[in-house]
């Protein structure tokens, strides 16, 4: 497992090796992963969903997306880590059993696959998607500024040299719009939306386009609480948790404050470790404990989710 070259839970890996571990995953346990092609990228990379979970028609689903920002690769090693652990687990852990029995998790392991590729061959700190501008030479929307909730509000970012350019219109890109139509067309039966960040540790709740709470600001707040609390148990990793606005700072056109305009309760976003001393070059050392602790909050959202 730990041999160079081949897939790793304890490395970073790169596209192609995820994308053999799609095919792998779904190989071992056909009854219980199914592969998603949900669209493809602006350099026509196919953009993944694993689908996991006993088939049953109209349960509940819980969707979560890894790698929307380029350079924050702990993200997608979560994401692999879930998926893993979620079907390894099944018949053996109590409480993964009756999860994935009883609803089912769409897992979108890379988000912008074309930053991701950019990140490992050409630079390891970007950020956005691959898009060319008209009147620009630079590259790249943020993704996580492209969805239509108060999209583009910051006049200030509307340069398309910036770091958190929102594109020229709400799902202008390819990659938002491949996963808006997805979470759309499967509204039914999406009860939460999980987006996995890093860093910071924090937990994250809406809005970021507002400093006005959430109609159930008190339960998201309860939620987040208990679910930061059990991630700091693990290890001791301190996370705080609250809204985008006041606990990071406001953005508008995030995945985030989108679902949860669309009528999806519980929107949580992660910001995975750490706190800054490595960044986002966090090294592997700290990818297993990072995924474990995360996997605790994780389970008891969905625990939440599946009893309310
Ligand atoms: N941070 C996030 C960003 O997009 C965030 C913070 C998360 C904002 C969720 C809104 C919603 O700026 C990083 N590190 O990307
Ligand atoms: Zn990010």
């Amino acid at each position: 497992e730990d041999s160079p070259g081949r897939h790793s839970y304890a490395k970073y890996n790169n596209w192609d090796k995820i994308v053999a571990w799609t095919e792998k995953m779904v190989k071992k346990r056909p009854e219980m992963v199914s592969r998603i092609k949900i669209g493809s990228t602006i350099e026509d990379n196919p953009l993944y969903v694993l689908k996991i979970g006993k088939e049953h028609k109209g349960r509940k689903a819980i969707f979560m997306d890894c790698g929307i920002h380029a350079r924050e690769w702990v993200s997608p090693a979560f994401c692999q880590w879930f998926v893993y652990q979620a079907t390894k687990s099944y018949g053996k852990n109590k409480i993964m059993t009756k999860l994935l029995d009883q609803m089912n998790f769409y897992v979108l392991p890379v988000f912008n696959v074309d930053g991701y590729i950019w990140s490992w061959t050409q630079n390891r700190m970007w950020r956005k998607n691959r898009s060319k501008h008209h009147n620009s030479t630079c590259i790249g929307t943020d993704l996580n500024r492209n969805f239509d909730a108060s999209w583009g509000a910051s006049q200030s970012s509307h340069n398309p040299c910036k770091e958190t350019y929102p594109g020229t219109a709400p799902e202008s890109e390819k990659e938002t719009a491949a996963v808006a139509d997805f979470i759309r067309s499967h509204l039914e039966s999406i009860k939460a939306y999980l987006t996995f960040h890093s860093y910071s540790q924090m937990l994250l709740f809406p809005y970021g386009y507002t400093s006005k709470l959430p109609p159930n600001y008190q339960e998201l707040d309860k939620v987040a609480k208990i679910g930061a609390e059990a991630l700091s148990s693990r290890y001791e990793a301190h996370y705080i948790y609250g809204p985008i606005a006041s606990t990071i700072y406001p953005t508008s056109g995030s995945s985030l404050d989108w679902a949860y305009e669309l009528g999806i309760k519980y929107t949580f976003a992660f910001e995975l470790r750490d706190r800054g001393k490595f960044g986002f070059l966090l090294p592997e050392s700290r990818i297993k404990p990072t995924c474990k602790e995360t996997m605790l909050a994780v389970k008891f959202i969905a625990k939440y989710i599946l009893r309310n």
